[in-house]
């Protein structure tokens, strides 16, 4: 299958998406907090922070780049993999090969965990500030490099909940097409 057609953006909440896997925009703590992360939480119910809280006490905190896998509880994925965007310092920090590390690892533990779909949130582009344009450049580039090198996944949703990501990820995604 063509690697365009694997990837589709979708306008909505991805709590409520049916993938085997969908992306948290977590924190480094694991432990819950605003945006997407309270929302899976919350939706998911404790069965998730109770994961989270096993891993944080086997491992320590996330360092950025991160991802980690839990259940998704109550939710109807089967999987949801935690991963901790970079706080937006101005670009000159490394911030775009972080942001780009989080959309590969998640991605990595998806297939080692035989998942077939997956759906992101677009990370970083809330609390964090990173600007939605660039996020969503490094985010359609690392899904693109990763198909190439790995077939496993059958499909990569990103699930934007604002109009203007939900737009930016579609001219992106259009102009490498
Ligand atoms: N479904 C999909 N996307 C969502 C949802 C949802 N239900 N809710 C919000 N978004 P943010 P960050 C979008 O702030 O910038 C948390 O407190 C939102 O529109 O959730 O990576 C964590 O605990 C935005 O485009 O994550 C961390 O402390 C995107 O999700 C911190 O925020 C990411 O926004 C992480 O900041």
């Amino acid at each position: 299958m063509p690697i365009h057609s694997k990837i589709e953006i979708i306008q909505g909440d991805i709590t409520t998406i049916g993938v085997d896997a969908i992306v948290n925009a977590a924190n480094a703590s694991l432990l819950g907090g605003g945006g997407v992360d309270g929302a899976i939480h919350r939706a998911g119910g404790p069965e998730i922070l109770e994961a989270c809280r096993k891993i944080v006490a086997r491992q320590g905190p996330c360092t950025t780049g991160e991802a980690v896998i839990t259940t998704a509880g109550n939710l109807p994925a089967k999987f949801v993999i935690h991963t901790v965007g970079p706080i937006w310092q101005g670009g000159q920090n490394g911030e775009p090969e972080l942001l780009a590390n989080c959309y590969r690892n998640a991605l990595q533990l998806a297939v080692e965990n035989d998942c077939k779909s997956i759906a992101f949130p677009n990370i970083s582009t809330g609390v964090y500030g990173y600007p939605k344009d660039q996020a969503a450049a490094v985010a359609v580039a690392a899904v693109q490099a990763f198909l190439k090198k790995s077939t496993a996944l059958e499909r990569v949703a990103f699930i934007c909940f604002d109009a203007e990501n939900f737009s930016l990820m579609q001219r992106i995604l259009q102009s490498t097409n």
